[in-house]
């Protein structure tokens, strides 16, 4: 391949969460002078991917689409129904397919970067046309280490003690993995299990973030024998041209408000969606509000929000609360000056965006690896997180009255808002082009012209 040019391939799996940093990423590389090559599956899972890729192609004109035409797939033998989880499967299915796709594109390539979920099914493919794989870990690095750790331990114990980082109890783990013959459980081990023949991991966060995890995962103390992780974030979102202001925020005061959204592909039940509206309202506090009640955001667009928030409601908060549904620009909202919180799931891309534009967060993770991000939210100092709020597949309802407390808490903690100050700067510093993440890039960038 061109030794000062090298041109790489990106594939990224299903879903919001892994498509958009894998853009950033993408983008960032292009501007860099690499050759990038963006592998595209359709057609997607969600309204929201769509829009996205067609956004990302036509702002980013040097980067080549390549269509990956998936073979036929039955997920009636899977026992999953998890649309995204699915697709996985499905592109891992046809992985064989890879070297015929690469081998049409020209330039020879470089690297492959895949997506964690896809990295057992494709790192041997990669590996058989003599192309070295690396890892983009959308999740944080705590994460990784549960994921490399995993393995080597028996699914049947209470707590893990991950060597080198700390404990986490059995409850705080994705529901599935107590399943040894869970689907997804067999998928997290042999990812777990590839990462050692991955030549690098790319992981979206930065030092200050999370300084045990990088150093224990870098000095093998969670397990012997993983190539570099190199952090490389915050990543910023690759720029798709003017974003949607919302001119409501506008005439608000300045970090008055409080976001709350809980990604792509959490929907919440009818009767917790309630709750919360009566929490926000009880807070007192201004509020910005996505809502979501279907996994699949095709399905939300039927979906009144009169009828699921109770009468009366967005009557009741319309001079302090802006209710919406469907595709918001996060990071637009989450920049803005008038915001002063954000109530997330602590999907990991929601949590490095608050920690790039300076917002506390109050964590309520719901499924996944989101506990184990709430963890980091809590140790960094970027927010905080209430422990004994309903998890995955828990039905008890977390009622109103504690939901306004602990947002009035997250909107007045003067020492939370001086920390979260602080990690805004340290990350700004991170991405920098002598910064630890910026270094980050041009080591991996350096690894490809090798
Ligand atoms: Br919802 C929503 N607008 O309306 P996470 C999300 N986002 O820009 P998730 C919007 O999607 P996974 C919206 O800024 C972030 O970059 C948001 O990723 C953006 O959570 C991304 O936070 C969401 O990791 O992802 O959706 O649960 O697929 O990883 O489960």
């Amino acid at each position: 391949s061109d030794r000062k040019n090298p041109h790489i391939a990106f594939l990224p799996s299903a879903g919001m969460g892994h498509l958009k940093p894998f853009c950033s990423l993408a983008a960032a590389l292009s501007e860099r002078g690499c050759d990038v090559s963006f592998i595209t599956v359709h057609p997607t899972v969600s309204a929201a991917e769509s829009c996205y890729v067609s956004d990302f192609f036509a702002a980013f004109p040097r980067i080549r689409r390549l269509d990956f035409d998936l073979v036929a797939f039955d997920p009636s033998g899977i026992a999953s129904t998890d649309p995204f989880f699915l697709r996985v499967e499905a592109i891992g299915r046809s992985a064989h397919l890879l070297p015929a796709l690469l081998a049409a594109s020209s330039p020879p390539f470089s690297a492959l970067v895949i997506d964690i979920f896809l990295a057992s099914t494709f790192i041997p493919i990669a590996a058989g046309i003599g192309l070295p794989s690396y890892i983009q870990f959308i999740s944080s690095a705590a994460m990784l280490s549960l994921l490399a750790y995993f393995p080597t331990c028996s699914v049947g114990v209470s707590d893990f003690d991950i060597p080198g980082l700390w404990r986490v109890p059995k409850a705080s783990i994705p529901r599935a993995l107590h399943n040894p013959s869970h689907p997804f459980t067999t998928q997290f081990v042999e990812n777990g299990r590839i990462l050692a023949k991955a030549s690098g991991i790319l992981v979206n966060t930065f030092e200050a973030l999370e300084p045990e995890s990088l150093a224990a995962l870098n000095r093998g103390k969670v397990v012997p024998g993983l190539p570099p992780v190199i952090a490389i974030g915050p990543l910023q979102a690759a720029s798709l041209g003017e974003g949607s202001p919302l001119p409501w925020l506008h005439g608000q005061p300045a970090r008055s408000v409080v976001y709350v959204c809980f990604g792509n592909r959490t929907a919440m039940s009818k009767e917790q969606i309630r709750e919360l509206g009566i929490g926000l309202e009880k807070s007192g506090c201004r509020f910005l509000w996505v809502v979501k009640s279907k996994i699949v955001d095709r399905e939300d667009g039927e979906v009144e929000l009169e009828g699921l928030l109770g009468e009366g409601y967005l009557g009741r908060v319309k001079d302090r609360g802006l209710v919406m549904k469907g595709w918001v620009d996060q990071e637009e909202i989450l920049r803005h000056r008038t915001i002063g919180g954000f109530l997330s799931h602590c999907g990991w891309n929601s949590v490095s965006e608050a920690a790039l534009h300076g917002v506390p967060v109050l964590g309520w993770p719901r499924g996944g690896d989101q506990r184990a991000n709430a963890e980091v939210v809590a140790r960094s100092g970027l927010g905080i997180w209430v422990k004994e709020w309903s998890w995955e597949g828990e039905e008890d309802v977390v009622m109103g009255e504690e939901i306004g407390k602990r947002v009035r808490q997250l909107m007045e903690d003067k020492d939370l808002q001086a920390s979260v100050a602080r990690l805004k700067e340290e990350a700004v510093k991170a991405v920098a082009e002598n910064g630890s993440s910026g270094k980050g890039l041009a080591e991996f960038i350096g690894m490809l012209k090798m």
